[in-house]
């Protein structure tokens, strides 16, 4: 493997989960693979679990680690050619991207869909910049479309938890604050479409996503009968996707609110998010305290997910 960006570059699903559980096992099994490597994890947003799972993953392949924040104490950086630089930003990403890629052997990127330019955020700009120009391996750890870092966390943990071969996963819209982007559950949809699973989809009218993620799942406006009999529901805000709504909240309805009367039609169904969580916004206290609440396993798989793929990254590194 020589990039990691979406469900695509993982290849078979059953392999990869198998490959994870292994890890699991003994996540020290790998660690002269990376000795005298180096990654290079660069955030131009804010991060928890990503940060330090990923550090963690690392270290466990024996690797060395550099964590760089764009936004604390590099250099303001300008991300689009051609501008005339007489502005707050010291230094090109054209030239930052080389030298970063200079100390290191592998990259991961966190950097946000801008959410203003719908154009610009689907084309992945940034991470493609890093992948063109920094002459290493480049692994995603949420870029602008995808979070599959996450969507692979996620698969693995409904694949520790189903009882059922084909569970019946609802992933659903609920209310929040503030704009978030759509990679989360466009990655997320990928990824459920790339198994055998049942997959439904519940949003308000306005919140639909992008048909190229969404793909063969069903989507269903009304969320009550969305959960009805469901296995797995995976709560997640997003902002609207379609025409000039792009990045636009549209609706804070509490009534999308996953409390314990909605988790009360589902089979007894797990909850699941992939963290940080508005309490009481997206899921309710006693819903996300519960025993089937998964959210902290789940958060515990982003560092096998992370494992998996910085161990392929190093292996395709040593074949070449
Ligand atoms: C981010 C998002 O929705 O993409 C990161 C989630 C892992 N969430 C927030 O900004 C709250
Ligand atoms: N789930 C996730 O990616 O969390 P962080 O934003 O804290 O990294």
């Amino acid at each position: 493997m020589n990039k990691f960006t979406s469900v695509n570059d993982i290849g078979d699903l059953k392999r990869a989960v198998a490959e994870a559980f292994e890890i699991k096992k003994n996540r020290f099994a790998h660690t002269a693979l990376g000795k005298n490597r180096t990654a290079m994890l660069v955030f131009f947003n804010s991060s928890l679990r990503t940060r330090l799972s990923t550090q963690k993953a690392a270290m466990n392949l024996g690797m060395n680690v550099m964590v760089l924040d764009v936004n604390q104490g590099a250099w303001k950086l300008e991300t689009e050619r051609g501008v005339v630089m007489d502005g707050d930003k010291a230094e090109h990403i054209l030239e930052a991207i080389p030298v970063m890629g200079s100390y290191c052997d592998i990259i991961g990127v966190r950097a946000f869909a801008g959410l203003k330019d719908r154009q610009a955020d689907y084309e992945e700009r940034i991470i493609n910049q890093f992948i063109e120009y920094s002459g290493r391996p480049v692994f995603s750890m949420e870029a602008a479309t995808r979070h599959p870092l996450q969507s692979f966390a996620d698969l693995i943990t409904i694949e520790e938890h189903k009882t059922k071969p084909r569970p019946k996963v609802v992933m659903s819209w609920a209310p929040h604050p503030n704009a978030l982007p759509q990679a989360v559950p466009n990655s997320f949809a990928e990824w459920m479409n790339a198994t055998d699973y049942e997959f439904v989809i519940t949003h308000p009218e306005g919140y639909e996503l992008d048909p190229q993620f969404t793909g063969h799942a069903r989507i269903e406006y009304d969320q009550r009968k969305a959960l009805e009999g469901a296995d797995f529901v995976y709560a997640k805000n997003w902002s609207a996707y379609a025409g000039d709504n792009y990045g636009k909240v549209l609706s804070r309805d509490r009534s999308w609110t996953i409390d314990a009367e909605k988790m009360s039609l589902t089979d007894n169904a797990f909850f699941m998010h992939c963290l940080p969580v508005r309490r009481n916004m997206i899921v309710t206290d006693e819903v996300i305290e519960s025993e089937r609440s998964l959210v902290i396993p789940e958060a515990a798989n982003r560092e096998i997910s992370a494992e998996v793929v910085i161990k392929r990254l190093l292996e395709g590194l040593n074949n070449e």
